[in-house]
């Protein structure tokens, strides 16, 4: 898989493939994390059969994986030329910083991101970065936004959705929000392994990963962030989903429906009034990559469901590097202003590319 795909190598056109979901983890993190699997620091077993899968194994996909993960120069800049990717806009892999304890993850945070925008830096033409966070520490996370947009140059917030099973429609997190927002940059919610509470039947017939429970996860923890109120309370916050929108938009009409029914009937504390329907959140705070979902017709339903304006092209490197996708995409029957919003022009909007 690391070997040269040069004959399906993507053709020239007339507009930039800016990937907007590419994963990056320092060796250092591997490790960390290689020693947290042997000393069975944490009892996460999606956390634990994931990394134990990719760090240890010797599958052809596990020795791809690890090898493209920790490099940001020539492996990765070779692929991303091979596939005809002008930009990469990285982000610490899943779960980031977020498996760790609170003191360590905060501190690893900063030690990314500095190594994140040290790339940027090497390489500015071809990468921009998102910021990692503890949200184990809410304020030092906040803090840490703050430095890493103004001071390292960094686009937009990572968040591996659950930390430790606790999601950020719980107020504690929402400083979180609050930068973001007052900083004018995206939260890219990425999904994780379901957490040990939602994981058993996933887990045993092997559907916890990329395959479905990563987009449950997500979509759920999406969904709990505007039924809990976020964007009533920062109503310019920008929220990216991958993966098509983790199948929200094809669940957006009875999402309506039962929200609105649930409220009128009181059955629970949590699902109370909102500000404006799930729909307008979607069309007005979120925006969608196509990342694991190289598919015309989902495409063009999200399209129509949130705004052509709102979704963009990702690769999901290296997890999904894929010439033939990006082929596929170049080949949509879509208009050219279209085509050109999809690849280039909302990324270069939403993550200030100049
Ligand atoms: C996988 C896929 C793992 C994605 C990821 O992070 C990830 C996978 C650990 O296939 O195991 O980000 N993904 O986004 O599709
Ligand atoms: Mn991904």
């Amino acid at each position: 898989m690391t070997e040269s795909l040069a004959p399906q190598k993507p053709k020239p056109v007339p507009y930039k493939r800016i990937a907007t979901e590419e994963a990056f983890a320092p060796a250092e993190m591997m490790a960390i994390y290689r020693e947290m699997i042997e000393k069975k620091v944490v009892d996460d077993p999606g956390f634990n059969t994931m990394w134990g899968f990719y760090l240890g194994g010797t599958s052809e996909r596990s020795r791809h994986i690890e090898a493209c993960m920790s490099d940001l120069d020539d492996l990765r800049l070779r692929h991303m030329d091979e596939a005809g990717i002008d930009m990469q806009i990285l982000a610490l892999t899943a779960p980031g910083v977020q498996i760790m304890d609170r003191d360590t993850g905060t501190s690893f945070a900063r030690f990314a991101n500095d190594q994140l925008a040290a790339a940027v830096k090497r390489h500015p033409t071809r990468y921009a970065g998102l910021a990692a966070v503890a949200p184990q520490d809410p304020a030092a996370a906040a803090a840490e936004i703050q430095r890493a947009v103004t001071q390292l140059g960094l686009k937009g917030v990572i968040i591996n959705s659950h930390t430790h099973g606790e999601y950020l429609s719980d107020t504690r997190f929402w400083p979180i929000f609050e930068a973001a927002e007052a900083l004018d940059v995206p939260v890219y919610l990425h999904p994780n392994s379901p957490p040990r509470g939602m994981i058993g039947p996933m887990l045993e017939c092997g559907l916890d990963g990329a395959i479905f429970g990563f987009g449950v996860e997500t979509g759920m923890h999406a969904l709990r962030i505007i039924t809990s109120g976020v964007f009533d309370r920062f109503p310019k916050l920008q929220l990216i989903l991958g993966h098509m929108g983790e199948a929200l938009p094809f669940w957006l009409y009875r999402l309506e429906y039962m929200h609105k029914a649930t409220v009128a009937s009181q059955r629970y504390e949590a699902i109370k009034p909102l500000q404006r329907r799930i729909g307008d959140y979607m069309r007005e705070n979120m925006l969608i990559t196509c990342s694991g979902m190289a598919w015309e017709p989902a495409i063009k339903f999200t399209q129509s469901v949130v705004g052509a304006d709102r979704v963009l092209y990702a690769m999901d490197y290296p997890y999904q590097y894929s010439l033939d996708e990006v082929n596929a995409l170049d080949a949509m029957q879509m208009d050219d202003a279209t085509k050109h919003a999809f690849f280039e022009g909302n990324a270069r909007r939403v993550f200030k590319l100049g």
